[in-house]
């Protein structure tokens, strides 16, 4: 018997919409949502091995906990009842000796379906919920948020109808994400330019109209001068910016040193290159994108790099209008009840979060600054944190082993709730499974956008092992702590049917797209009666709610620090690449054929002067530990950085695939995680220095 499911793939973090077909309960074939703009049917490679990771042997199917020392790898299976009632027990002597604030949960992020793991420590009463953001997108999302005041995750690129597309570094065809992928390519397609900077030729680099290798963090210095050419030339949107830009003069101040000629000695680009990309952007506008990165935890001055980036797109009026940004529209905009929240009814926390109470950060959203989790586990300032959930994330496994240990050693438990073994796992207590996408139900979500959607992810079939959903151990958990009155639900279709209430809309109303629309089209606002969620209502270039923060509105530029090359220092920089997701899919038996092992890009001039030859094997260092992996000797990458493919974790024996092979830029990172962004409080990642040699 053949049956088909909606649901929506989980096999990265874009959470594309799926339609799955099963013959006689084993799945036969995956393909993306046909009814979703953007999807049509199409899948990436990842999305397609999730069939795989399925049936894959090396993936936790039991509840485990740890009979060795932490890392020692000696493990016991649980049954379900015992391994919740271990992490109860525990977690209640903790909460018992050190109050409910020293329970601290880190999740990958609330996405979709996030209100679901957020229940738990809400209703225990902790403030302490963190997410995966300040090492990702949290630069570009507090960017936003202090000039128009909505996150990132409120606005939406109109890719198909735009005429240019700027891009520093978010590489579309590397870091894929299906939509935008097609939608970017859909727009070259109709003949609109796609202008990338990235100190290494990627994929995206070879689909751009035009690419520069840039000098690795320095595209701040770029973006100024683009400013500095729009504002001296006036090639802004006049009507706009007058209308609603507040702190014009403050900028136009600010920017006058920045020239192109000053830019190009920063960065490497030409000048003469700038001036005509701004008359070009003067010109197409107001559809043009200048997209503000994604992975945005690179650099010290990443926060004001996004700062700049925002403003030049608003500069350029593009907001609101067809291929430019796109609001979000809430349910209420368009006349639709929202989802009830499962997470309104629980009391806020009493106590404050680590870095609030540590009166540091930014303080703008409700994720947490995680350097600041690491640091007080670490310190036990401002208090003591002793037991750490960690859903859906592996943190670890981008760490220095000495970060990792220097944490664990704090904790007095340590749960983890993935699909896959990793590092996280591996050091972890105790490890409750769930199950994967493709075998469980979650909660309806809401897909924001200018046509917002209510979502759902349902199970193609059963469980194959003993795994189980978020829903289920979230509530389960709740309930074992005698907070049974926060998930007043035994089902995912009582939970449904609770989320659902006063909209109109019935769960079987999924069953015919997969996703119940709003809206019939995209909707615009009235440009030129936008109203934004700042407290004057305006584009706040300057912003009291910033200086009140202390947080300076512009900060001057300052030059990179330069790797001594010929000593073999390198700036080292990671990405990811089409055929996986971060530290998850490289031990994935389909993609692993696809991709078994990285290799470390350098810059051929500079591998010639040390002797390093094509595909040797060379020695990798940071100040405390050396890894080996092969070279891949190109003209095609910057001489001040080597870069490589993030997430081979070689040194996790339960990963037999990757185990032994390539190298993980994680271990690299010593001293990484102590290093703040300029304003923002979130990570720099790249700003991290190695030494490459000849293997002794
Ligand atoms: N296949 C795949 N796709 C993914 C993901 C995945 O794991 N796998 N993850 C998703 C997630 S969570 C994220 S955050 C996004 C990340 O999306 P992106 O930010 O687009 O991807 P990255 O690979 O992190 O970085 C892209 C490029 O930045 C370049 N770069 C390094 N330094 C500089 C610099 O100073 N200036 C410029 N201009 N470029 C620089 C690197 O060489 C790299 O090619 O990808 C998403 N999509
Ligand atoms: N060193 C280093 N650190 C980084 C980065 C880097 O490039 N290098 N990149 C940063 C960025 S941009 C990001 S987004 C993060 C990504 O970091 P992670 O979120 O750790 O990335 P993944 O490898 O996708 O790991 C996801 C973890 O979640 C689990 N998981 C996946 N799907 C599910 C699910 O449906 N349910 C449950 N319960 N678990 C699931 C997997 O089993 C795995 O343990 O790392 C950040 N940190
Ligand atoms: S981009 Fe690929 S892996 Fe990510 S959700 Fe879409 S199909 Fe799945
Ligand atoms: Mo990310």
């Amino acid at each position: 018997m053949k049956r088909e499911v909606f649901s929506v793939c989980g096999m990265c973090s874009a959470r594309c919409p799926i339609k799955v077909e099963i013959v006689n309960g084993q799945i036969t074939w995956i393909e993306g949502n046909p009814y979703v703009f953007g999807i049509e049917k199409s899948l990436c490679a990842r999305g397609s091995a999730g069939l795989v990771h399925l049936y894959d042997s090396e993936r936790p199917r039991y509840p485990m906990i740890r009979t060795g020392e932490r890392g020692s790898g000696n493990w016991k299976k649980l049954t379900w009842d015992e391994a919740l009632s271990y992490v109860v027990n525990k977690l209640s002597e903790i909460i018992g000796r050190y109050g409910v604030k020293s329970v601290a949960f880190l999740d990958r992020g609330a996405g979709l379906f996030g209100e679901m793991q957020r229940v738990f420590i809400k209703a225990i009463g902790s403030p302490n919920y963190f997410n995966h953001d300040d090492l990702c997108r949290k630069n570009v999302d507090l960017a936003v948020q202090s000039l128009i005041g909505i996150p990132r995750g409120d606005i939406s690129y109109d890719f198909t109808n735009a005429k240019h597309i700027v891009s520093f570094g978010r590489a579309f065809f590397d870091a894929v994400v299906v939509r935008e992928a097609n939608n970017v390519l859909r727009a070259l397609e109709k003949g609109a330019k796609l202008t990338y900077f990235d100190p290494r030729v990627n994929v995206t680099a070879t689909k751009a109209t035009k690419y520069f290798r840039i000098r690795p963090g320095t595209d701040y210095a770029v973006v100024l001068a683009l400013i500095h050419q729009v504002l001296k030339e006036e090639l802004f949107d006049q009507e706009f910016v007058e209308k609603y830009f507040l702190g014009l003069s403050e900028l136009e101040n600010f920017i006058k040193p920045y020239s192109p000629k000053w830019a190009e000695v920063e960065s490497g680009v030409p000048a003469d290159e700038i001036v005509k990309l701004s008359r070009e952007l003067g010109k197409a506008k107001p559809q043009v994108i200048i997209y503000p990165y994604w992975f945005g935890a690179r650099y010290r001055d990443s926060f004001y790099c996004a700062r700049a980036i925002w403003i030049l797109n608003f500069l350029l009026g593009n907001l609101e209008q067809k291929g430019g940004l796109i609001l979000a529209k809430s349910p209420k905009e368009v006349r639709a009840q929202p989802l009830k929240s499962l997470l309104e009814p629980i009391p806020s926390p009493q106590d404050k979060r680590i870095e609030a109470e540590l009166n540091k950060g930014f303080l703008y959203d409700d994720a947490g600054h995680l350097l600041y989790l690491w640091k007080a586990i670490k310190t036990g300032n401002p208090y003591p944190i002793k037991a750490l959930f960690v859903y859906r994330y592996d943190p670890f496994a981008g760490m220095p082993l000495e970060s990792i240990k220097s944490i664990i050693n704090h904790l007095e438990l340590l749960v983890h709730i993935p699909v896959d073994f990793g590092t996280t796992s591996w050091f972890a207590d105790i490890i409750l499974p769930e199950s994967t996408y493709l075998e469980r139900d979650d909660i309806i979500g809401l897909q924001r956008g200018a046509r917002p959607a209510f979502i759902v992810r349902k199970k193609a079939i059963e469980p194959l092992y003993e795994t189980k959903p978020r829903w289920w151990i979230f509530t389960e958990l709740c309930r074992k702590m005698g907070l049974e009155k926060y998930v007043p639900y035994e089902t995912i279709e009582e939970i449904w049917y609770y989320q659902l209430e006063g909209t109109g809309v019935d769960i079987k109303d999924f069953d015919k797209k997969g996703l119940v629309f709003l809206w019939d089209e995209p909707l615009l606002y009235e440009r030129n009666n936008l109203k934004f969620k700042t407290p004057s209502g305006k584009i706040e270039l300057t912003s009291s709610l910033m200086q009140e923060r202390e947080v300076p509105e512009f900060i001057p530029y300052q030059t990179p620090k330069r790797p001594e090359i010929e000593k073999g220092e390198f700036r080292l920089l990671f990405g990811r690449a089409a055929m996986h997701t971060h530290a998850r899919t490289q031990n994935n038996p389909l993609l692993n054929e696809i991709k078994p092992e990285n290799e470390l890009w350098i810059n051929s001039e500079i591998a010639e002067s040390l002797g390093i030859k094509d595909r040797e094997i060379i020695e990798v260092s940071s100040e405390d530990y050396t890894g080996t992996i092969r070279a891949k000797v190109t003209p095609f990458i910057h001489p001040e950085a080597v870069f490589m493919i993030r997430g081979y974790q070689n040194d996790i024996p339960w990963l037999s695939r990757i185990y032994g092979k390539g190298l993980n830029e994680g271990r690299l990172l010593k001293g990484v995680f102590d290093k703040f962004a300029l304003g923002s409080h979130t990570g720099a990642l790249f700003e991290t220095f190695v030494r490459v040699r000849k293997k002794s």
